[in-house]
């Protein structure tokens, strides 16, 4: 009598086919049936980044490969749920998980096992090639206009809320793209899209925030930025100037491959929103405002660019009422999002906002500006429905002051020696952080 094969278990978040992940399947062969955990396109960005290809597109490929008897859907970075389902006999994991932020999630896996007598079987991790490693060098390769432009529509899709970060011009839009964090059971956390923010874009020119920088200025930060990042970009589009320039505005983005323009529903001379009503701003009407987003939305050629309405009802003290009345009207005239903006120090009227936006029929996502109601958590955000969360200042603000001590430290001084020991970073840090291609 033949006996049963055993059942092996092989959980893969794999983007590209690498030799480590053979090398894995291999392994598993040897133990019995291979049955391949595919991490979904969700269970990838909630815990590192979207892959390239989709879950049908990976699931096609790794399904061909030698060695693996099935594929089924591992739709969390936890494995309770499949273990569980499936009660295999052995489950397969390179050692890297052994050490750091998934050590939890291992030990609770072997336990699990344990309970049927499953068993826990680590190859050695194979060095010098990780999805990680590969990442890194598509994003030297770079990307196109359309991939980058579509891919804030995938991170809507895949992610409970889209982290974006300021930049404001190439080097800070670096720090976007290439930051990461590795959090204990969160995993490796970073920036999904840049903000093109007009506040500090205004500030690194020198300039105050009322529109003054002017479009090709503008664009040529868009593409400095593009030059070094592949991540989508959310530009702050002001007003959206008079309607019949906005439809122009909404092509050339496109067109660079910028995925969403964010227009506030002000008229006149434009002032910082953080201002209040300390300076006098005018809202524009509910009728001209939706023409123009009605009239941007015609002008655009793909389906993946988004306009986004900004209601900036809260921050003129126009009431809750009328936000609201703004939302439903904004997104009957075509917005792809809505923004609502808030400079209270309390983030109540913000999350009310929230609460009674849920209630529409019809939703958009949301996006929020956590500035000066910064204490608020993302899991916070997410459980109040928002889609988006703009980190829009904290790069600027961060590196003036610093910058600011190392001036003041060369002049009380008459000399950059405690400048350079205390507040600089090396010389040999700074030639590193851009690559010498040459
Ligand atoms: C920006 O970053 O320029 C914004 C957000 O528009 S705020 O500064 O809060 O108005
Ligand atoms: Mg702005």
């Amino acid at each position: 009598m033949t006996q049963k094969k055993k059942l092996v278990y092989v959980p893969m978040a794999v983007d590209f086919i690498h030799p480590g992940h053979l090398n894995i399947i291999k392994v598993a062969q040897e133990l019995g049936e291979v049955m391949v955990g595919l991490f979904t396109d969700k269970a990838i960005a909630s815990y590192k980044r979207l892959p390239f290809m989709s879950y049908e597109q990976r699931k096609a490929v790794i399904e061909n490969v030698k060695g693996v008897d099935q594929v089924v859907m591992q739709e969390t970075p936890d494995y309770e749920d499949n273990l569980r389902k499936y009660k295999p006999d052995y489950m397969v994991h390179g050692t890297d998980w052994r050490e750091g932020p998934l050590k939890d999630v291992r030990a609770k896996a072997i336990a699990i096992l344990a309970e049927w007598g499953g068993q826990m079987v680590e190859p050695e991790y194979t060095k010098g090639i990780s999805s990680t490693e590969l990442h890194v060098h598509l994003r030297e390769i770079g990307t196109t206009p359309q991939l980058r432009l579509a891919k804030l529509r995938r991170l809507l899709s895949l992610k409970n809320i889209v982290r974006v970060s300021e930049a404001h011009n190439a080097l800070s839009a670096l720090i976007v793209e290439k930051t990461e964090v590795k959090n204990p059971g969160r995993g490796t956390q970073s920036f999904d899209a840049i903000w093109l923010s007009s506040l500090t874009e205004s500030t690194a020119h020198g300039r105050p925030d009322i529109e003054l920088v002017d479009l090709s200025s503008r664009l040529k930060t868009v593409n400095d930025i593009f030059e070094v990042t592949v991540k989508p970009m959310i530009f702050d589009g002001d007003t959206g100037g008079i309607t019949e320039h906005f439809t122009y505005t909404v092509r050339t983005l496109e067109r660079l491959g910028v995925s969403a323009v964010i227009i506030e529903d002000k008229k006149g001379l434009k002032m910082n929103s953080l201002f209040g009503t300390d300076v006098s701003q005018t809202q524009d009407s509910v009728e001209a405002f939706c023409n123009k987003i009605s009239l941007g939305k015609k002008s655009q050629v793909t389906n993946d660019f988004m306009i986004i309405a900004r209601i900036e009802s809260l921050i003129l003290k126009k009431g809750m009422d009328d936000a609201l009345t703004r939302a439903g009207a904004y997104m009957k005239a075509g917005a792809d999002g809505i923004m609502i903006h808030s400079q209270a120090k309390d983030q109540s009227e913000i999350l009310q906002f929230c609460k009674e936006y849920q209630k529409f029929e019809k939703k958009v996502p949301l996006v929020v500006v956590p500035t000066t109601y910064c204490q608020i958590y993302e899991k916070e955000l997410v459980e109040a429905g928002v889609n988006i969360v703009i980190y829009a200042n904290h790069l600027l603000r961060a590196a003036y002051p610093a910058m600011v001590k190392a001036a003041e430290s060369i002049l009380r001084n008459g000399r950059a020696l405690e400048a350079s020991n205390a507040h600089c970073m090396s010389v040999s840090e700074i030639l590193k952080i851009l690559p010498n291609k040459v």
